[in-house]
């Protein structure tokens, strides 16, 4: 049996070798997606990220028990740049000693982010859209901190949480730089702590200043994830902000930009193999001696190398 009908028939194995190979980026996992692209676009797909240490794992394992509870299968991607690729001790073994790692209907599966051939953010998407073919109503992606590669993974996401915590002065100073517009909700965790209240408030804040873009306002929430406070009201809201995006034609929208990007990020694929595959590569590296030393500009070097491929630009 091929391993996308393993994944079709929900066959877990097929699913954890199939992700094995999306991560090696082999031609076998392409043909994979290939076949069961019509069969995604049905889960849930929430980001949560954040600083480290902000409980973003306690989050994920809480709000997948509650889903559970609800009677959804879950999917969980955990994405992690201190990980060695093939995958160690990730989303703190919080999550791989609780209950979940023994539920069938919650699938876990760590991603390290060095080595990733592809790219990262690729691999996340086709790990999702795996995760989406086999059935899973809700899909969680969880990434540290707030630089662009997170911001790119996160975009992957329908509704995305930004976990933030009181104290931790400047956290929100990185969030403010990197993915405060991107966040769809935000959580105030550790709530136990001292001075939620006041961190809710910068929140909001910064919020107020920032630019409106649709008619969805971003709630913030505190919680307590250690304790399950405020969990079935995380949930709830992230399940408003899907049911908003679906009514709104927001969710319509956000998969054809998300199409398109993707379209182009296979042509530059292609383009980039066929340029590798047709063009010696001493002839490369000429022009770039030639465009350091500036006799010959980079433009110029692109269409004569293109040319050799056979790609004809239109002047
Ligand atoms: N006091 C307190 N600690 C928490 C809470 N949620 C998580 N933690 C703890 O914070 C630490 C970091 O949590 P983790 O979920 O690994 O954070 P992550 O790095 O954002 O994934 C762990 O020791 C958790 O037990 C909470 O609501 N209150
Ligand atoms: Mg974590």
């Amino acid at each position: 049996m091929k391993l996308e009908e393993g994944v079709l028939k929900k066959d877990r194995r097929a699913l954890a070798r199939l992700i094995t190979l999306v991560e090696n980026d082999s031609d076998e996992a392409q043909e994979a997606l290939r076949v069961l692209h019509s069969h995604t676009g049905k889960a849930h797909i929430i980001g949560i990220t954040g600083p480290p240490g902000g409980g973003k794992s306690t989050l994920v394992d809480k709000l997948a028990k509650e889903l559970r509870k609800r009677n959804k299968t879950v999917g969980i991607v955990a994405v992690d740049p201190t990980s060695p690729f093939t995958g160690g001790a990730l989303l703190g073994d919080r999550i791989r000693m609780s209950e979940l790692s023994t539920d069938s209907d919650v699938f876990i599966r760590s991603m390290g982010t060095r080595g990733a051939l592809g790219g990262v953010a690729r691999a996340t998407s086709d790990v999702v859209k795996l995760l989406d073919a086999f059935g899973k109503d809700t899909i969680f992606i969880e990434t540290v901190g707030t630089g662009q590669a997170e911001v790119d993974i996160v975009k992957i996401a329908h509704t995305t949480i930004i976990v933030t915590m009181p104290g931790l002065g400047d956290d929100i100073q990185t969030i403010k730089a990197g993915i405060m517009e991107i966040g769809d909700i935000f959580v105030v965790n550790k709530a136990d702590r001292q001075d939620a209240d006041k961190k809710v408030m910068e929140i909001q804040a910064m919020l107020e200043l920032g630019q409106k873009k649709n008619s969805w306002e971003p709630p913030v929430l505190k919680t307590t994830a250690r304790d399950g406070v405020g969990i079935p009201e995380l949930l709830d809201l992230a399940e408003n902000h899907y049911r908003w995006l679906l009514e709104s034609g927001n969710l319509k929208k956000m998969s054809i930009e998300k199409s398109r990007a993707e379209l182009f990020s296979i042509i530059e694929q292609n383009v980039e193999k066929v340029v590798v595959d047709r063009v010696d590569e001493g002839e490369i590296d000429k022009l770039c001696q030639q465009i350091a030393n500036k006799e010959i500009d980079p433009y110029k070097a692109a269409d004569e190398v293109l040319a050799k491929t056979g790609i004809k630009l239109k002047k």
